[in-house]
C-alpha cells in the first residue's frame, strides 16, 4: 500500500531541530526521511535546514547527515555515493539525498546539480523552496516570485517588490533528460510521499522540487503554512507534475505528467493577500500574475495533455 500521511512510519529521523514553528522546509525534510529510512545519507548546504539541524552537540538527524559548502550539494552527493559504492553498499539500501533551499539550488548550486545529472549519478536531490534566502534574513533568490517583498526587493515609493519571474527549475532540470523529476507541495502530502517513494525506487539522478512555505519570510501565521502550500497549487501558481526520462518511460525525450488540474482556479488575490510579502501589490500587478499563470497553463495543456 502506498504511504500516506496516516500510515507513514512513526519513527522520527529529523527532530529536535530549531526551525521556526510552522516551517514548511522542516516538514519536507521530516516527511522525506520517513520514506527514505534510517539508512539514507543526507547532505545539506548552508541554509535554514542545516542551520536548524546541526547545532553542536545536538545533531537533529537520526540518519547520517553532513553539511556541504553552499554551492556544492550535488557534488557532495556524488562523492558520498561513490564512497558508499566503494564500501560495497547497495544503492537500494541507502539513498543518497540532498536537501537544498531555493538559493542553494537555483542560484549558486545549479552548476553542481547540472553536472551530477550529466553524469547521471545515483542520487536524489530535493529542493525545499521557501522562495528566498531565509537563513540570512530574507533576500531574493531566482525562485522568489514576482511582487514579493524581500530585504533586497523592498516595497516603497520607488520599488514594488521582486521584479523578476520565478525561474522554472523543474523544467530546466527535466531538459537534461534525467530519469525522474517532480514538483510537489507540503500541502499535498500524499502526492509528495508518492513521489518520494517513486524516486527512491529509480536509479540515476532524481530531482524533487517541493514548495515549502516559511512564516517568517512570507509574513503569514504559522498555522496557515499547510493551507498556503495547498492554496498555491489550487490557484494555479504552482503545478504538481512529474517528468520521466527516456530510460524510465521508454519514450524518446521523456514524458511529462500533470498530477493535479484544478477544475476551477482558486483566487490568486486571496492567496497573495494572505501574505505580508505581497501586501503592496496593486490590482494591476495581481492581474499581471493571473495573466502569466494563464499563459503557463495554456502551455501545459497544449504540450503535456
Ligand atoms: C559561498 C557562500 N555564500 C553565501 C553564504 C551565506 N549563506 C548561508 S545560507 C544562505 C541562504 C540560503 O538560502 P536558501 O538556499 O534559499 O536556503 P534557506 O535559508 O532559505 O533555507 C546564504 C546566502 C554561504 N554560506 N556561502
Ligand atoms: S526562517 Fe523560514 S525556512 Fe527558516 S527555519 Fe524559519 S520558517 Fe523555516
Ligand atoms: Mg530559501
Amino acid at each position: 500500500m502506498a504511504m500516506n500521511a496516516k500510515n507513514m512510519p512513526a519513527d522520527e529521523l529529523f527532530f529536535g531541530h530549531k526551525a521556526c514553528a510552522g516551517c514548511g522546509g522542516s516538514l519536507a525534510v521530516r516527511a522525506a526521511l520517513k520514506v527514505l529510512g534510517p539508512n539514507a545519507v543526507a547532505a545539506l548546504p548552508a541554509g535554514c535546514m542545516s542551520a536548524v539541524g546541526f547545532n553542536f552537540p545536538q545533531l537533529c538527524f537520526a540518519n547520517n547527515a553532513m553539511i556541504t559548502p553552499f554551492a556544492a550539494t550535488a557534488a557532495v552527493l556524488t562523492g558520498i555515493e561513490a564512497g558508499l559504492r566503494a564500501q560495497g553498499k547497495k544503492p537500494d539500501d541507502c539513498t543518497v539525498v540532498g536537501f537544498a533551499g531555493d538559493g542553494g539550488t537555483a542560484d549558486i548550486g545549479i552548476q553542481a546539480l547540472s553536472g551530477a545529472i550529466d553524469r547521471n549519478d545515483d542520487v536524489l536531490y530535493i529542493c525545499y523552496d521557501n522562495e528566498a534566502y531565509m537563513n540570512t534574513g530574507i533576500q531574493k533568490s531566482s525562485l522568489t516570485p514576482f511582487g514579493a517583498k524581500t530585504t533586497t526587493t523592498p516595497v516603497g515609493k520607488n520599488s514594488h517588490g521582486c521584479l523578476t519571474q520565478k525561474k522554472n527549475v523543474f523544467e530546466i532540470v527535466a531538459a537534461h533528460g534525467l530519469p525522474y523529476a517532480a514538483t510537489a507541495s507540503v500541502g499535498y502530502m500524499s502526492d509528495f510521499l508518492k513521489k518520494l517513494e517513486r524516486a527512491k525506487g529509480i536509479h540515476g539522478t532524481r530531482f524533487i522540487h517541493v514548495i515549502a512555505p516559511c512564516p517568517t519570510g512570507w509574513g503569514a501565521p504559522e498555522s496557515k503554512m499547510v493551507d498556503l502550500a495547498r492554496d498555491v497549487v489550487d490557484c494555479g501558481l504552482w503545478y504538481l507534475a512529474e517528468y520521466e526520462g527516456e530510460q524510465v518511460s521508454g519514450v524518446p525525450g521523456g514524458t511529462f505528467t500533470l498530477n493535479c488540474k484544478p477544475r476551477e482556479f482558486a483566487s490568486v488575490r486571496d492567496y497573495l493577500k494572505g501574505q505580508g510579502r505581497f501586501r503592496a501589490l496593486s490590482d494591476e500587478e495581481i492581474s499581471l500574475v493571473e495573466r502569466s499563470r494563464d499563459a503557463k497553463w495554456e502551455m501545459i495543456e497544449r504540450d503535456w495533455a
